[in-house]
This record gives C-alpha cells, sequence and structure tokens, in this order.
C-alpha cells in the first residue's frame, strides 16, 4: 500500500493529494462536522463500507502515473529527515508513582461525585451558565465500585489525557545503567528520534501528555484508585485531524467491576476525571481459597514475605497494558498515543529473581527491591505509525480494512537500540498497533523462551525461534539469554511477517528475505538492536521453571450454556439511536448468525452470573483475520476448527485475545463470577473494532443495585443520562 522509495515524483504527488484529500473528510468526521450516515450519502463509501476507488482519493484507485495500469495510487511514505535506524536508545517506560490515596483530591467516593462545576463553553452542546459534575462516571448505585470498602483502596495512581509536551519528571524506575544511558533528569521531548520533529499537542494525546509510554506497577491485594483527567482541548475540533476529546480507559484485561473496565459508552469529557477502582483480586475470590490459605495465592510482600489473598492462584495474571476505549473512535485514539502498561505482580510472579522460597518463580527481573524490580524486565510496545510531510502524526481512516503504518516504532521511538548484560532478561511484548500483526525472531535465528501469553504466565515455557503471530493487543513474554553473545555483538530482533492491507497478513517471509530489506512492506525487517555492553555486575540467578502456572481445574464446573458468535463483514444496523448505534461495514452475529453493527445500547448476551460457559468465535470469511477480545474473564482455548490438538503449545495457557484466523473458529471456556455490569467483546483490530464490530454482554443477575436488563449511559458534559436498551437479543434475555 505504501509506495516504494523509488517511486517517481509524479506518483508521490498524487499519493499525497489523495492522502490530503482523505485527511480533509476525516477531520470534518472526527470533528463532529459531518456524520458517518452523511459520508455514506456522499457516495464516499460504497456499501460494504469501503472508501471509492476514486482517483485522487483513495489509495486502492489506479494510479495515473504507473507504468502498469493494476498499480494502485499507494500512500506517500514518511519522510526520515535522514535519520537512520538504530541511532538511539531505546527508552524505557515511564513508571507512574505510587501515591496514597489521601494525595487525591477531592477524596474518591464510592459513587460518582456529582459535585456540579461550571462548564467550558467550547464543549458541544453547552451554553453559557451550564454546569456538569466533575467525574464523568455514570452516576448512582449500579455505577459504585462494587466492593469499594471491603477493597478500599490502600494506594492512588494519577494521569492525564493530554496534548504533547515535555516529560521533566520522567522515572524509568532504573538507573541509567539499564535505561541505554539515557539520564531520566534531561527533559524528554515527545518525539520519534532526536533528528525528527516534536510532535504537537494535537498531533499526539498521551498519558500526562508525555513519552515515553506509562507504566503502572500493581500487586495482588494492594487495591488501587486510578484517577484519570481528560485535560484534552475542550473544543471537539482541535484535534490535529483526528482523535477525539472524550475517553474511556481499559485496563485490558482486568478483572474489575463493570464500572472500572472503560466501557465505551461510559466516556468522559474534557475538564472532568474519573475514578477507576481496580481491587486487583484473584478471580474466584468470593469462593474459593476464601480464607486466604496457599501462599500461592498471594501478594509480594515489602519484607520479601508473602501476603495471602483469596482467590484461586491458577489465575493470577502478569502483563497487562491499559487504553482508550472511546465507542467507534478507539482506533484514532490509542494510535494518538493513549496506551501504556500495566505490570501485576504476586507471590508466584515477584519480580525479584533472588527470593527463593518455593512459591517465587524467579524470573529474570532483578534483585534489589523486594518486589516489582525493573532492571531485567522490559516493557515492550511495538507501534508502526506514519507521519505527514512536516513531520506530525498522520492517520488514515478510509482503510476501513485496518490502518497500516510504514514505520515501526518501539515504546514511541523509531527503530532504537537496547543496551544488554551477557544474561537472561524477561521482555513483556505488547503489539499495541492499529491493525497490523507482528511475527518475531532474533537476527541469528536463536531460540527466545515464550513464557507468558496475554496476561498469563503458561503452564510451561515454550522454547522457539520464530514466535507465532501476534494480533493487535496481544502480549508475549519472552525470555532472552544474551549469555550465549560476547560483548561488543549486536542482536535485532526481527519481523518476519508482511502486510499489503489490513485485512490480515499477507504471510511470513523467511528471515533472510526479511533481512535483505527487499520487502515490499517498510515495516518488515530489524526493528530493534540489542548491543551487548557488558557482564553482569553479580550472576544471574534468574530462572525459567518446567512447571510455571498450570491451568485452573473446571473439570467439575457445569457448562450452563453454549453460544456461538460470528465474526463478519456485510453486517446491518437494526437501530438507529444516535448516540450508541453505529454503522460500518464489519459486525458480529450472535443467535442465528445475522450480523449486526454495534450499538453499545444493545444486550447481545446475558451469561447467569456465577455459570461457566462455552463461547465459539467463528470467523467468517477467508481473506480476514480478527483478534477477538473478549473482556473481564480470562478464557481457556478448548479448541481451534474444533480440533483441541490445533490448539499450539503457546496457547494452552489462558488467554484474553483470540485470532481467529481466516476461516478459523476457536472454541473457548469461560466463567462469570466476582462482579457484574456491563462488559464488551470485540474486534482488536481497532479499525474493525470501531467500523463496527463490537458488542455489549453484561452480568445483570447478581441482585441489588443491578438491574435487569441494565439501563445504558449516555453521556453528556450537564451529566450522564440512562435510556433502555435499543435491543435485547434472544442470546441477551434469560427466558
Ligand atoms: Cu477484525
Amino acid at each position: 500500500m505504501y509506495l516504494p522509495g523509488n517511486a517517481s515524483r509524479a506518483r508521490v504527488r498524487e499519493a499525497e493529494n489523495a492522502r490530503r484529500n482523505r485527511a480533509e473528510i476525516l477531520k470534518a468526521w472526527s470533528q463532529g462536522q459531518v456524520s458517518r450516515r452523511d459520508l455514506f450519502k456522499m457516495g464516499l463509501f460504497t456499501a460494504a463500507g469501503a472508501i471509492v476507488l476514486k482517483n485522487g482519493l483513495s489509495p486502492f484507485a489506479r494510479s495515473a502515473y504507473a507504468d502498469d495500469s493494476s498499480i494502485p495510487t499507494g500512500l506517500p511514505r514518511s519522510p526520515l529527515f535522514g535519520v537512520q535506524p538504530f541511532t538511539q536508545p531505546m527508552p524505557r517506560f515511564d513508571v507512574l508513582p505510587r501515591n496514597p490515596v489521601s494525595a487525591l483530591s477531592p477524596a474518591p467516593t464510592a459513587q460518582a461525585n456529582t459535585t456540579r462545576q461550571p462548564l467550558n463553553t467550547a464543549l458541544e452542546g453547552v451554553r453559557p451558565g451550564d454546569t456538569g459534575p466533575i467525574e464523568g462516571r455514570p452516576p448512582g448505585p449500579i455505577w459504585a465500585h462494587q466492593g469499594f470498602s471491603q477493597f478500599s483502596p490502600s494506594i492512588s495512581i494519577y494521569a492525564t489525557t493530554e496534548g504533547a509536551k515535555v516529560n521533566s519528571v520522567y522515572n524509568p524506575g532504573v538507573a541509567s545503567a539499564f535505561n541505554s544511558g539515557i539520564v531520566a533528569s534531561t527533559p524528554f521531548p515527545p518525539r520519534f528520534h532526536p533528528n525528527l520533529p516534536d510532535q504537537g499537542p494535537l498531533a499526539f494525546w498521551t498519558f500526562n501528555g508525555t513519552f515515553p509510554p506509562k507504566l503502572m506497577q500493581v500487586r495482588y491485594g494492594e487495591p488501587v484508585l486510578f484517577r484519570n483527567r481528560n485535560k484534552l482541548p475542550y473544543s471537539v475540533t482541535q484535534n490535529g485531524g483526528f482523535g477525539r476529546h472524550t475517553t474511556s480507559i481499559h485496563e485490558h484485561n482486568g478483572h474489575h467491576g463493570a464500572e472500572n473496565d472503560g466501557f465505551t459508552g461510559a466516556y468522559f469529557f474534557p475538564g472532568q476525571f474519573y475514578d477507576y477502582h481496580y481491587p486487583i483480586v484473584l478471580a474466584g475470590w468470593r469462593n474459593f481459597n476464601a480464607a486466604a490459605s496457599d501462599p500461592r495465592a498471594g501478594s509480594p510482600a515489602d519484607n520479601g514475605g508473602i501476603n495471602k489473598v483469596p482467590g484461586d492462584w491458577h489465575e493470577t495474571m502478569s502483563t497487562h497494558w491499559f487504553h482508550d476505549h472511546m465507542f467507534s473512535f478507539t482506533s484514532q485514539n490509542v494510535y494518538k498515543g493513549m496506551a501504556g502498561m500495566f505490570n501485576i505482580y504476586s507471590a508466584l510472579d515477584r519480580g525479584n529473581e533472588a527470593i527463593n522460597d518455593g512459591v517465587n518463580l524467579r524470573l529474570p527481573s532483578g534483585t534489589a527491591k523486594a518486589w516489582g524490580n525493573l532492571e531485567y524486565d522490559v516493557n515492550l510496545m511495538l507501534a508502526d505509525k506514519a507521519w505527514d510531510a512536516q513531520g506530525q502524526l498522520a492517520f488514515d481512516i478510509f482503510q476501513t480494512d485496518g490502518f497500516l503504518g510504514d514505520q515501526m516504532t518501539v515504546n514511541l521511538v523509531y527503530k532504537p537500540y537496547f543496551e544488554v548484560e551477557r544474561r537472561k532478561y524477561r521482555f513483556r511484548i505488547l503489539n499495541g498497533a492499529v491493525a497490523r500483526f507482528f511475527k518475531i525472531s532474533l537476527s541469528d535465528g536463536s531460540p527466545m523462551i515464550q513464557i507468558a501469553n496475554d496476561g498469563n504466565l503458561l503452564p510451561s515455557p515454550v522454547v522457539v525461534t520464530q514466535l507465532d503471530q501476534q494480533g493487535i493487543a496481544e502480549r508475549y513474554d519472552v525470555v532472552i539469554d544474551f549469555s550465549r553473545y560476547s560483548v561488543g555483538q549486536k542482536v535485532w530482533m526481527v519481523n518476519l511477517l508482511e502486510h499489503r492491507d489490513g485485512t490480515m497478513p499477507e504471510g511470513t517471509v523467511s528471515l533472510a528475505q526479511a533481512l535483505s530489506g527487499n520487502s515490499s512492506d517498510p515495516c518488515v525487517g530489524k526493528f530493534l538492536e540489542f548491543r551487548i555492553v557488558r557482564n553482569p555486575a553479580t550472576p544471574d540467578v534468574s530462572q525459567v521453571p518446567a512447571v510455571m502456572i498450570p491451568n485452573p481445574d473446571l473439570s467439575k464446573i457445569p457448562v450452563a450454556r453454549q453460544r456461538t458468535f460470528v465474526f463478519g463483514d456485510s453486517a446491518d444496523q437494526t437501530t438507529n439511536d444516535p448516540v450508541t448505534s453505529f454503522r460500518g461495514p464489519w459486525g458480529i452475529g450472535t443467535d442465528d448468525g445475522h450480523k449486526l453493527d454495534a450499538d453499545f445500547g444493545r444486550i447481545s448476551a446475558a451469561p447467569k452470573y456465577g455459570t461457566r460457559e462455552i463461547w465459539t468465535l467463528q470467523n467468517d470469511g477467508g481473506g480476514w483475520d480478527h483478534p477477538i477480545h473478549i473482556h473481564f474473564e480470562e478464557g481457556q482455548i478448548l479448541a481451534r476448527n474444533g480440533s483441541a490438538s490445533s490448539v499450539p503449545a503457546w496457547e494452552r495457557g489462558r488467554k484474553d485475545v483470540y485470532r481467529l484466523r481466516p476461516d478459523g473458529s476457536v472454541t473457548v471456556s469461560l466463567q462469570f463470577r466476582d462482579w457484574g455490569g456491563m462488559f464488551m467483546e470485540h474486534c482488536h483490530n481497532t479499525t474493525h473494532e470501531d467500523n463496527a464490530m463490537l458488542l455489549r454482554w453484561e452480568i445483570d443477575d447478581n441482585g441489588a443495585p443491578f438491574l435487569q436488563p441494565l439501563p445504558t449511559p449516555i453521556p453528556k458534559p450537564q451529566g450522564v443520562t440512562f435510556e433502555p436498551p435499543t435491543e435485547i437479543l434472544g442470546s441477551g434475555s434469560r427466558s
């Protein structure tokens, strides 16, 4: 889709004109001046939702300048301003401070704080003199924090969302020697490379407005109050051409009450905050190990011991991330920078490799602190980006198949290097792209040990020389042993997976082909350089045990219900609510397989509280892949394409994102317990999600305050109102 580097000037100009035209339309839509429906009426989308093949508009329309008449217009490449790869250090994540709850003013409350404040008249629909609540969480008992007194917050974490600015409080959590020499006290500008332009405050929107991306470090048994304040521009038109200033923050895949899940329709406005209460409990805590007697179900104590907690230790989770989930704008907002990572520490996964108590797995991390050491435990966020001729972040909504960038970034910077010692490291690799899948290998083809898939340590580690395809939002934790290299050597992480468009990966190239740099996909090849710089000061005592976290035993839990969800295109919309319903080519079929566009007012499933169900996720097309995310509960994959033996070793733990593969299906076992409210299921190719492959399911039968069915929140700056569901599908009712 991107033009080759040697394309003629006429072709580049043609592609630039087309992109500019699309950008004008995207701007009008993202700023609310035209609706998606208007764009259909204007004939800019086909019935199937793809942009019309108009020369001067579509990257897929025939080029007027190419010799071969089948060659599409393409996209102009992002200019590099002479920057070479691997010429800047990779910044470690910026650790958000853990504060006492008393640091928050006003103090957090169980129900949303509805204290009124004057509203800025630049907000949509606000007249002079209007007031609105200071907190954007829907008011009342249904959206009150569940278990707020039982799991009363013991720490608070605060972050804003705001436009790009210089970071003067960067905390990598490690000394400079473990951050490739970066001096954290030096102000950190918002840019992909020191020789690329700074990103402007309208181009990039991040947590705290700064680079590098943010990391929350939390532990079981220590409830967290995360307050997020929306400091994005009041005017919906101040968005640099894409992105929406309303947000909802999802802690992916937190086992929290729905009021803290970042529901796509529970978004809030600039000038408001939203308190997310993360109790950080082990699933099953209400009736499994309720007396908290098993040390494997535990929280790392500050003295190196274990504070036991209730719940099933087999449900222990480790690597999460958090990101915006704004209805129909998630792809734009996450791409614009609203993504961070969330490391959960436990008795098993302590973040300390030296403590030898028979419970701690002693994975590579460090030894200085009792828990949460980051020296040898490294978060990596991979994302493909694109920028315009001025070097400012650029996006293109009209690739409804899925937006692809042409430049690889790691932790938001362009192709960096990372200095390592001759020993084992853990890397928590997040695919933070919009629509791109990755497949990772080392440049010398040497082995990596995969220890976790999504949030979960595997039952046993798996040694591979190439990781599986990694879909959007999937996390793969790997251990790489650099002791096999000598000081002064280099080795690279390489992407082997070619995309032609956002439908699905085109195919895997050989390591030699990827290293040759000849792929037509500019994101294939080396993207991260490891420089082996020294021997460790003390011997590496970390381990990768042969047994990590076996799966929970489900054999005695009856299956209450089976459901099938079909994911595909040519969906239609049966509702017309201007706030909750949306149109696009994509949809999900429940019940009878009739595929429906997203409506967060529609209830598509309502599993009974306290039960186990089996869900089959079916891809109805061979030309697509969809990484499907089910919120709230970890699932065990029982079968791929109906066959248990088709589930690869690295998918035999628990997961929260399921790549369906072309024409494929995934059968998953899930339990619905501990908390209630409205949750989601959607494609995490965020272009598909936004266009409109998303549904709502809910647990609404756990007694007061939950109603059957739950009313839908309708956010406005003056306050959230509620309306009845627009539709309840047969599978969403309990009869
Ligand atoms: Cu999809």
